[in-house]
């Protein structure tokens, strides 16, 4: 709990300068960002966090988020002391109606020196919400009694009305926001509910719930564990067991707040979420990088200290923080954010700041749990002896392929002639007979074959020393020419397209997401890149007559039959399924899958894949059936004219 400075009363008369709304309307991008689904849900944020700054005050301590039910309209409530209805001396209207209605300066309380806030738009105030709102209605009770004013586009519609007695206390705004500054007004109920997930694990003190009206559900995101419990959670989905039993924990209260919590686990990834005054900061900043020399410093100190040396292998940072999961919360007064998305912590004073915070603590505690320590250290010299292998696997395969490498290449490859990379593809074929037929039906000026023998190993969570080891898919890394790990070279790669065909059955789908989950973990730039693609090889063929058409699964040869019936309803099908590749003839094979002409290949992008990645581990673990799935409904088609240009 941040502990207010309160220097002194504050009242009415504490509001700083003020000046009307129409600035926001004019140019709402000055005050939310850019008026799109992330501008619009920064009006929820500010609201919401103007509740967490009366809770951050030691007033109220539960906030109820209501999303109704046309989904253009939000209502957010809080149990705080509810904002003062006072007539202000100066101004003469309501403070509330002032609040409301002018734009004030730095933070609620005018000077900004009250306390730290707790982050949303950097203090712009419920003013702007309001400004941007078609309707908004305050409810406030306080003083025995509860009040109400409603709004419109900033402008009050009515007086402050005393609706009558009650009891209670504390600030509801409603509002709607308005279509004529956002094209798309529709909340998206899964944003609300991560970040008010996110913030009852930040403010572990806060009762949070989220009425989701459009579901019919009612949640509590209420999270007493605090970042402890977020790190468990995110353990247990990363799935990968913590080495450590106990986790490291700082919590540090002082000018700034600084909150941290992180454990060891056996993933080849580091998982660092953090947070500033409550927002999200993925794309870090000085205080991730106050953090991560931190670590380094005391695991290396620690190492020297207690004389721990990995013999002829460095410890490098990335080994230290191989695995590192871990949350960091920060609360400061000025934050400073980076770049448009704002996500990004500039501030460089807290680079320091939270080194000189964690370093010394994590060198005690690692003391302090001398087993949990010699865990850790251990775990580190895994990492830099797999390192290391896959280095020298990596150098060995530069180096046959540097020096002479038409010689090396995997003696299965059926090179291509072209040299030129652009226009030559590698078609990675499952099973003996598809490489066949394949290399038959190839045009062999640009078409090179791999052809794999059979399942290949499911590289999920294999470092990749460990894959390099796997003699299939250490020729896959030498044909490409690229290199692996630390010594990838994209410049090396030896072919435009990377294409990988696999019988159309789900055998071969299961190979195709082994080989995508290898992709992805060993040689990401080339799906970064867009080289990667799946060829879809037909698993029917339907003949009508002299017709032929292809279908590539069960659903699509029923479109065709259905198709085909309209024009001929009672056309004579004759329909073969095909085992294998191999049982296609070459002539077949090349016209429905390999000639760039009449192909249709899918591009794989990173997003789907770390989309597939994070969702499957989460949810459906490393089944690859259904991970083909997932990959193959999120991959975009792409018909061969717009792809072979
Ligand atoms: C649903 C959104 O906005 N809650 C808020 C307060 C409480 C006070 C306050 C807010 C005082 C005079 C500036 C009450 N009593 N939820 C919210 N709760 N603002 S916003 O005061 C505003 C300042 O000018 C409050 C005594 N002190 C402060």
């Amino acid at each position: 709990m941040t502990t207010a400075t309160k220097t002194k009363k504050y009242d009415e008369s504490s509001i700083g300068m003020l000046e009307g709304l129409e600035a926001v309307r004019h140019r709402p991008s000055m005050y939310i960002g850019a008026p799109d689904k992330k501008g619009l849900h920064h009006l929820v944020w500010e609201i919401v966090d103007n509740s967490i700054d009366e809770f951050l005050n030691g007033h109220g301590d539960a906030i109820t988020v209501t999303l109704h039910k046309s989904g253009d309209a939000v209502t957010v409530s809080d149990n705080g002391r509810g904002i003062p209805v006072g007539m202000h001396p100066k101004f003469k209207i309501p403070t509330l109606e002032l609040i409301l209605t002018k734009l004030h300066s730095g933070g609620k309380f005018g000077d900004g020196e009250s306390y730290i806030r707790s982050g949303g738009l950097h203090g712009v105030g419920s003013s702007v919400v309001n400004a941007l709102s078609r309707k908004l209605t305050a409810t406030i009770k306080r003083d025995g009694y509860e009040w109400t004013q409603t709004f419109k586009r900033g402008k009050p519609t009515d007086k402050l009305e005393k609706v009558g007695p009650n009891r209670l206390h504390g600030t509801t705004i409603y509002f709607e926001p308005d279509p004529e500054i956002f094209r798309v007004t529709h909340f998206d109920a899964e944003w609300i509910k991560t970040r008010l997930d996110d913030i009852a694990y930040i403010h572990h003190g806060l009762k949070i719930t989220y009425r989701n009206e459009i579901a019919g559900e009612t949640i509590e995101l209420t999270h007493p564990g605090g970042l402890p419990e977020f790190l468990q959670k995110m353990v247990t989905e990363g799935q990968n067991p913590a080495i450590n039993s106990q986790p490291f924990y700082l919590l540090r209260e002082g000018d700034e707040k600084i909150e941290l919590t992180m454990q060891w686990t056996e993933s080849t990834d580091e998982a660092i979420r953090s947070y500033v005054n409550g927002i999200r900061t993925s794309d870090g900043g000085t205080h991730e990088a106050g953090l991560r020399s931190a670590t380094v410093k005391a695991i290396r100190n620690f190492m020297e200290t207690h004389d721990v040396k990995a013999k002829g292998i460095e410890i490098t940072a990335n080994d230290i923080r191989e695995g590192l999961v871990g949350i960091l919360s920060v609360f400061i007064r000025d934050p400073a954010f980076q770049g448009q998305t704002k996500e990004k912590l500039n501030n460089p004073e807290m680079n320091a700041v939270v080194e000189g915070a964690v370093r010394p603590a994590l060198e005690a505690w690692l003391n302090a749990n001398m087993t949990m320590a010699d865990q850790i250290v251990y775990r580190i010299m895994q990492a830099a002896k797999a390192r290391q292998a896959s280095r020298e696997a990596a150098q060995e395969v530069k180096r046959k392929s540097a020096t002479s490498r038409r010689l090396n290449l995997p003696g299965k490859l059926a090179d291509c002639k072209s040299g030129a990379r652009d226009d030559s593809e590698l078609f990675i074929v499952e099973g003996k007979g598809a490489g066949g037929s394949a290399k038959q039906g190839r045009d062999n000026r640009t078409q090179a074959i791999l052809p794999l023998r059979g399942k290949i190993l499911n590289t999920e969570g294999l470092s990749v020393a460990k894959v390099m080891s796997h003699q299939e898919l250490a020729d896959v890394v030498t044909a490409l020419g690229t290199g692996v790990g630390d010594s990838f070279n994209i410049n090396n790669l030896r072919y435009g397209k990377i294409i990988l065909l696999m019988d159309a059955d789900a055998d071969g789908h299961h190979i195709t997401t082994l080989m995508l989950t290898f992709f992805f973990r060993c040689l990401p730039e080339l799906v970064r890149k867009g080289n990667v693609f799946l060829a879809q090889p037909p698993l029917y063929k339907i003949e009508v007559g002299k017709e032929k058409f292809w279908a590539r699964d069960d659903a699509h040869r029923e479109e065709i039959i259905e198709q085909i019936q309209q024009k001929r309803p009672n056309a004579k099908f004759d329909i073969m399924r095909f085992k294998g590749l191999g049982e296609m003839d070459p002539q077949e094979l090349a016209e429905t899958t390999l000639d760039p002409k009449t192909r249709i290949l899918l591009r794989v992008d990173i997003d789907s894949l770390i989309e597939a990645d994070k969702t499957f581990t989460a949810l459906l673990g490393k089944d690859p059936a259904t991970r083909y799935q997932f990959i193959m409904e999120s991959a975009n088609q792409v018909d061969t004219e717009e792809l072979d240009v």
